[in-house]
């Protein structure tokens, strides 16, 4: 255990597989283009998208192998637009007749390590998956999927976010990680401005953010039954609603008599930030990525949990310089988000 509980890594990835596989994805990621980003280590072009080596490893792997089951249901996010909160709902809603709410594991437990992301811990560990509770995540976009997911019945879920508020969170959990973690060449510190050109340029891990957002957004036009398609906002505004929806869609209605017990409320007081945020675990325990790669605070993934926060950091020109990016990228889509800038 980490004593001073800062963020490390260990640099040893475990794997699954054999040191063929390891060395041909080594060998397939040493052709990619490379530069800086928004993240701790170089970032690699590939399928129109920038990961870290250790994220495309995962997509190489999980193309490659994964397979999903019919009753798995993928919660699907870019960095920073919601996961740890859509974990902590889906988990609590398909948890909910095992578990009464004070032994729910959510509240020993960060929902991350309640649901394992497919590129990280289930590629370093299949047995990661919990076959009682089929939930698993990704970052990884839409076009990467494993086609084996695409082709299945699987339901997935998606989560995005204002961009702005996007980028402040992520540039705040970076900032957090380059601190200490990490090869030395990736020790420098990220400047606000700096990052918020690599976000604005598409150098962020899994980004460009827009792009993401448009290939769920797309699938969620084409196939509504498969692919739900959330805003942080939305579900800040109105949880309780769009948890019924979210519970609907994933196969997990609530009855009428749940209703009537106040169970949605329940749900969302125990997945609120405030909850999580204040629960021991989640103050001061510690979390691996991947088996044993980077280990992580568990209180980095409970920053401020606001909608707008980006007003505190970004000054009005990058505000407005990120709407109209957004504008641009999503313009003909039929996808919106009404934050303006001078909100
Ligand atoms: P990840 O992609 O690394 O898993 P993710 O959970 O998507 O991160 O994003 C973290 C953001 O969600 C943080 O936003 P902030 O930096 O603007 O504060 C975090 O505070 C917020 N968050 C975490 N849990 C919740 C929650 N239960 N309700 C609302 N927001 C939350």
């Amino acid at each position: 255990m980490n004593q001073n509980h800062g963020p490390t890594c260990n640099g040893q990835e475990e794997y699954w597989s054999d040191p063929k596989t390891h060395e041909k994805y080594k060998e397939i990621i040493s052709t990619t283009p490379q530069r800086k980003g928004i993240w701790v280590a170089d970032l690699h072009q590939h399928e129109g998208f920038w990961w870290s080596a250790y994220s495309l490893k995962g997509v190489l792997w999980a193309q490659d192998h994964f397979m999903p089951q019919p009753n798995n249901v993928i919660l699907s996010s870019a960095p920073k637009s919601g996961t740890t909160w859509l974990k902590a709902l889906s988990f609590a809603l398909m948890t909910r007749t095992h578990f009464d709410e004070p032994a729910s594991p959510l509240l020993t437990r960060l929902a991350h390590d309640c649901v394992p992301f497919l590129e990280s811990e289930v590629r370093s560990n299949p047995q990661n998956l919990d076959l009682d509770v089929p939930l698993l995540a990704t970052h990884i976009p839409y076009t990467s999927l494993p086609k084996s997911i695409i082709d299945s019945g699987c339901k997935i879920v998606y989560i995005c976010r204002d961009p702005k508020d996007v980028f402040v969170s992520l540039w705040h959990f970076v900032s957090k990680i380059n601190a200490k973690a990490m090869d030395a060449s990736a020790l420098e510190d990220l400047h606000l401005e700096d990052a918020f050109e690599f976000f604005c340029e598409g150098y962020s891990s899994f980004g460009p953010y827009w792009d993401h957002v448009l290939g769920y957004w797309r699938a969620s036009l084409e196939s509504p039954g498969k692919v739900l398609f959330l805003k942080y906002e939305d579900l800040k505004n109105d949880t309780i609603s769009w948890v019924k929806k979210l519970a609907q869609f994933m196969g997990y209605p609530f009855s009428s008599e749940e209703e009537q017990k106040g169970m949605v409320q329940k749900i969302v007081n125990l997945c609120s930030f405030e909850n999580l945020s204040s629960l021991e675990v989640n103050k001061s325990g510690i979390t691996q990525v991947g088996t044993n790669f980077l280990s992580l605070k568990n209180s980095s993934f409970f920053r401020k949990g606001e909608v707008g926060d980006w007003k505190n950091h970004l000054k009005l020109e990058m505000a407005t310089r990120l709407d109209q990016i957004t504008e641009q990228k999503l313009k003909g889509s039929g996808l919106t988000f009404h934050f303006s800038s001078n909100a």
